[in-house]
C-alpha cells in the first residue's frame, strides 16, 4: 500500500481524497496555489507545497511543479481528482517515468479516450453501439455532405479533441453545412488546438446516461450501474441521480456487460465513466468515455455502498477487485451541484461567503471545501458544494433534496440553489419524463 499520496487538486474533491487516505492510513500532501494558501485541503493534509500563483496554468496545471512537489515530499502516488491534470495522458506518462504511481488508467488508454473519434471506433469494434456517422475524421465539406446524405439529416459535427459542447454544430440541411463546417473547425482549433472533426446522426431528444466502471490491473472490469445526467444547462450538469428512472434491471445488465467487455478489451483499469446518448426507444449509443473519477460519483456510492475513491487507491497499489456479483442499486440518490453563480444567467459570482450553513440529517451528505468567511476565487471552477441525498425511493430522495436545499444557507454570493429548487418541484422532473431539452423552459 502507498505510504504517501500527493493530491493534485483543490476544493471538495481534494478533501474527498484526503478523507479516503486518512481512513486508509495513508499520509497526504496537498498542493496549492498562492490563492489557496488558507484552504481546507491544505489544512487537513499532512504536508503542503505551494506550486505557483493563482492562475491554474501556472500552478495546478504546471506539470514540472506538481512532479517536483511529489519528488520533494517523497510521495509514492498522485491522485489527480477531476479536471486539471486528471485526463492529461502526458502527465500520466511523466508520473510513470518518474516512478510515481498515477492513480488512474494507463496513459495510452487516457490518450485513446481523449480522441473522441478514435474512442468511438475502438468501442464500436468491441461491440458497443454507436450512432451512424463518419467512423473517423471528416476532412472536407464535400465528404461531410456525402455522409450526411447517407445517414440523413439532422447530423452533428463534433471536435475529436472536444468536450463541453464546444466545436459542436447541428446541421439540418446541405446549405447549413457550407458555413458550419469551417466555423466548427475554427472553434475547435481555438478551443482545443486541433481542428479535427467527426460527424454523426443527431438525436433530437436524447437522455444522457452514464455507466460507472472500475477495473483492476489483472484484467477485471466491473460496472457499478448507471447515473442519469440528462439535466444540464449549456453542457453544465446541475443535478444527477442514480439509478436512472428510465432504466430497467434487464437493460442495466445488458449494457453493463457490454461496457465491461469493451473496457476489458482495451486494458482499462481504475475508475472510469462510459457516457451514452439514449433515444426514446431506450437504444444506448456510446458517446464518449471519461477516464477519471467524476464530480457525480457520490450518487453511485450512495446506492451501491462502494467507496469509489478508496477503490481507486487500492487498485492503483495493486489490489484486486473482488465483487462476486454485480451490485444492485439500493434506494435512490440525487446530487445537486451548488455553483457560485447567478441562478438566472449562470454567470460566476465569486466573492466572500459571509454566512454558511450546511444541511444535514438522515440521508444527506454534503461535499464541500467552503465555509463561513471563505473566499470563492474567480480563478477556478465555481462548484462550491455538492448536496447528495439518499432515500428508499425516488420520491423520498426528492423530498430530502427539497428539505436540504431549503436549509442550505449561503450568503454573500449568489448560487444555483434557486434553479435547483425549481427543477426538483417541476412536474416533468418528478414524473421522470425529461430529455436534454428539459431546462430550455427555464431559460431567461
Ligand atoms: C449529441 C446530441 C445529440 N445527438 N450527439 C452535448 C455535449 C457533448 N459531449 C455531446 N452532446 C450532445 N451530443 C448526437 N449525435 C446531443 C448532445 C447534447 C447533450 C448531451 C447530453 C446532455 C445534455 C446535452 C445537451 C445538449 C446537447
Amino acid at each position: 500500500m502507498f505510504k504517501k499520496i500527493l493530491v493534485a487538486n483543490r476544493g471538495e474533491i481534494a478533501l474527498r481524497i484526503i478523507y479516503a487516505c486518512k481512513e486508509l492510513g495513508i499520509k497526504t500532501v496537498a498542493i496549492f496555489s498562492e490563492a489557496d494558501r488558507n484552504s481546507l485541503h491544505v489544512r487537513f493534509a499532512d504536508e503542503g507545497v505551494c506550486v505557483g500563483p493563482a492562475k491554474s496554468s501556472e500552478s495546478y496545471l504546471n506539470v514540472p511543479s506538481v512532479i517536483s512537489a511529489a519528488e520533494i515530499t517523497n510521495a509514492d502516488a498522485i491522485h489527480p481528482g477531476y479536471g486539471f491534470l486528471a485526463e492529461n495522458a502526458y502527465f500520466a506518462e511523466v508520473c510513470e517515468a518518474c516512478h510515481i504511481k498515477f492513480i488512474g488508467p494507463p496513459s495510452n488508454v487516457i490518450r485513446l479516450m481523449g480522441d473522441k473519434a478514435r474512442a468511438l471506433a475502438a468501442m464500436s469494434k468491441t461491440g458497443l453501439a454507436v450512432l451512424p456517422g463518419s467512423g473517423g475524421l471528416v476532412e472536407s465539406v464535400e465528404q461531410a455532405a456525402k455522409i450526411a446524405d447517407t445517414i440523413g439529416h439532422p447530423v452533428i459535427l463534433k471536435a475529436t479533441a472536444g468536450w463541453g459542447g464546444r466545436g459542436m454544430r447541428i446541421i439540418r440541411n446541405r446549405e447549413e453545412l457550407t458555413d458550419a463546417f469551417p466555423a466548427a473547425q475554427q472553434e475547435a482549433r481555438l478551443a482545443f488546438g486541433a481542428a479535427d472533426l467527426y460527424i454523426e446522426k443527431y438525436l433530437e431528444n436524447p437522455r444522457h446516461i452514464e455507466f460507472q466502471v472500475m477495473g483492476d490491473n489483472y484484467g477485471k472490469v466491473i460496472h457499478f450501474g448507471e447515473r442519469e445526467c440528462t439535466i444540464q444547462r449549456r453542457h453544465q450538469k446541475l443535478l444527477e441521480e442514480a439509478p436512472s428512472v428510465s432504466m430497467t434491471k434487464e437493460a442495466r445488465r445488458e449494457v453493463g456487460l457490454l461496457v465491461e467487455k469493451a473496457l476489458t478489451s482495451v486494458g482499462y483499469s481504475n475508475a472510469g465513466t462510459v457516457e451514452f446518448l439514449v433515444d426514446e426507444k431506450m437504444n444506448f449509443y456510446f458517446m464518449e468515455m471519461n477516464t477519471r473519477i467524476q464530480v457525480e460519483h457520490p450518487v453511485t456510492e450512495m446506492v451501491t455502498g462502494a467507496d469509489l475513491v478508496k477503490l481507486q487507491i487500492l487498485i492503483a497499489s495493486g489490489g484486486k477487485l473482488h465483487f462476486d456479483d454485480h451490485l444492485k442499486p439500493r434506494g435512490h440518490s440525487i446530487e445537486c451541484r451548488i455553483n457560485a453563480e447567478d441562478s438566472d444567467t449562470l454567470t460566476p459570482s465569486p466573492g466572500k461567503i459571509t454566512s454558511f450553513n450546511v444541511p444535514g440529517g438522515n440521508g444527506v451528505r454534503v461535499e464541500t471545501a467552503a465555509h463561513s468567511e471563505c473566499i470563492i476565487s474567480p480563478y477556478y471552477d465555481s462548484l462550491i458544494a455538492k448536496v447528495v441525498v439518499h432515500g428508499n425511493s425516488r420520491p423520498e430522495a426528492i423530498k430530502k433534496m427539497e428539505r436540504a436545499l431549503e436549509t442550505f444557507v449561503v450568503e454573500g454570493i449568489k448560487t444555483t440553489i434557486p434553479l435547483q429548487q425549481k427543477i426538483i418541484r417541476d412536474p416533468d422532473f418528478i414524473a421522470g419524463t425529461f430529455s436534454t431539452r428539459f431546462l430550455e423552459r427555464f431559460l431567461t
